[in-house]
């Protein structure tokens, strides 16, 4: 067992109490990942973790969904950012990795691993942890994102953010969903693999959203880790992003897949929501992130009554 060192309030996520927010009695932990690297548009997704945590302690403790305080419940407690190794994109990588595998393996450890980042290079290193550490327990990774993400290699390194879901297909069958920007490259990768589903911009929009029985099926009593790159949603809401793209999907639709996702999964013991790259006077897009993150929480600790 590692005594591990954690924010107090009201630092911590949500501004939680003490005795609520600490390691030992939070079956949520969260962790930030304060990385950037590769980037190659808009920068500042090493603000995104301070920005969500700084705009979590705005968002009401109260969830009209669940008519109660879901986090006072489950507790949740905040570790200190990791620090960036910026060596090398793959020594991050492997970094994350170590930590990711040891926080899932450390008992008493969390029951849900959320992660904020952070550019998405960081989600290679995630889904290897989380793997390794589950490694008796097959893992399916659902994706949310504008972008395929599955370039072999970008701007000379296979560990960019452009390749995340690459390596995470690696280790891991994907769900991904939002698609609506992709290479040649990607498009000839993606033909007639049995181990990714892209369900693309358009498809992902649609108001009956067909897909979501395929993606209730795919996690169905599964492991699930869930990425979320945050401009997979429309950026009229969420213009905070390195790499924005028309015709994302909505709040909404975002905490439906979310929904289906904890309802049919097994279990959600690690998640990531990334690429915030906060702008400066514009609130709205961190506190979106923050809400999200509660939100994830909320839906994979009460899965039973969604
Ligand atoms: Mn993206």
């Amino acid at each position: 067992m590692t005594e591990r060192a954690y924010y107090q309030n009201p630092w911590n996520f949500l501004g939680l109490p003490e005795d609520i927010a600490n390691a030992a009695r939070a079956r949520g932990w969260v962790l930030p990942i304060p990385y950037e690297a590769t980037t190659s548009y808009g920068a500042g997704t090493r603000e995104g973790p301070a920005a969500i945590l700084a705009a979590s302690r705005q968002v009401e403790l109260y969830d009209t969904e669940f008519e109660c305080e879901p986090a006072m419940e489950y507790g949740i407690c905040t570790l200190p950012p990791i620090d960036p190794v910026h060596r090398s994109p793959e020594a991050m990588v492997q970094s994350i990795e170590e930590v990711v595998a040891n926080i899932l393996l450390d008992k008493p450890g969390p029951e849900v691993l959320g992660i904020l980042g952070g550019e998405h290079s960081i989600s290679a290193g995630v889904a290897r942890g989380a793997a390794r550490a589950l490694k008796a327990r097959p893992l399916m990774t659902v994706h949310v994102d504008a972008h395929a993400d599955m370039r072999a290699e970008y701007e000379g390194s296979p560990y960019s953010h452009a390749c995340a879901a690459r390596r995470i297909v690696e280790v891991s069958p994907i769900f991904q969903v939002g698609i609506r920007n992709i290479s040649a490259e990607e498009a000839a990768f993606l033909k007639g693999r049995k181990d990714v589903r892209t369900v693309f911009g358009n498809e992902a929009n649609d108001p009956k959203a067909p897909y979501l029985k395929d993606l209730a099926d795919f996690v169905k009593d599964k492991n699930v880790y869930l990425t979320i790159d945050l401009d997979g949603l429309d950026p009229s809401i969420m213009p905070a992003v390195g790499t924005p793209e028309p015709g994302g999907i909505s709040w909404e639709r975002m905490l439906e897949i979310v929904r289906t996702v904890c309802a049919n999964a097994a279990a959600v013991p690690v998640f990531d929501v990334v690429e915030l790259a906060p702008v400066p006077g514009l609130r709205a897009p961190d506190f979106l992130a923050a809400k999200l993150v509660y939100k994830m929480f909320s839906y994979i600790f009460n899965s039973r009554q969604l």
